[in-house]
């Protein structure tokens, strides 16, 4: 295992619904580090370089016109297997398939509104955290991490 980074979003329905504080919470609680923060509205280039694996797809423009249709926060989240442990958290794309406890299954009813999303590998979360963050965006939480985090 190795100290990761990925990116997580607080898509538009999870701001608008007032759950961007719940979200921060549970990947604070599983001891994952914030190393970079914000709030923001995306626009569609971005918005369809992000999504550019889906391009073509049926929901793609939906899902587009979804991610530009209010603020979001997007973060760089960093800890111990963080790409994968995220992911485990946020749970299946779908809620009705995420695991009871994950994110989705408690707080999202449909794929479409599905408050949060994780990078799936190292190569999408160095791709993915290109598209929103620059180099001097981000603090360094070392301290955190050997102090809390991290198992010699
Ligand atoms: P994200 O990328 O948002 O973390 O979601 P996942 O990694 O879990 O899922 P994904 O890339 O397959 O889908 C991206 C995004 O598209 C929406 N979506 C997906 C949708 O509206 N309808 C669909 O049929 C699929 C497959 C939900 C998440």
């Amino acid at each position: 295992m190795a100290i990761e980074r990925t990116l997580i979003l607080c898509k538009p329905d999870a701001v608008s619904r007032g759950l961007v504080g719940e979200i921060v919470s549970r990947l604070e609680r599983r001891g994952y580090l914030l190393v970079a923060m914000k709030l923001m509205q995306l626009d569609g280039e971005r918005a369809r370089k992000h999504y550019g694996e889906h391009a073509g797809k049926p929901f793609f423009d939906g899902l587009v016109e979804f991610i530009t249709s209010g603020p979001l926060v997007a973060m760089c989240v960093e800890g111990e297997g963080a790409i994968d442990g995220c992911r485990q958290l946020i749970g299946a794309t779908n809620p009705l398939a995420a695991a009871p406890g994950s994110i989705r299954a408690d707080l999202a009813q449909t794929i479409g509104r599905n408050l949060v999303h994780g990078s799936d590998g190292k190569e999408s979360a160095e791709r993915e955290l290109a598209i929103f963050f620059r180099d001097n965006d981000y603090v360094s939480r070392r301290h955190d991490l050997e102090r809390w985090i991290y198992e010699k």
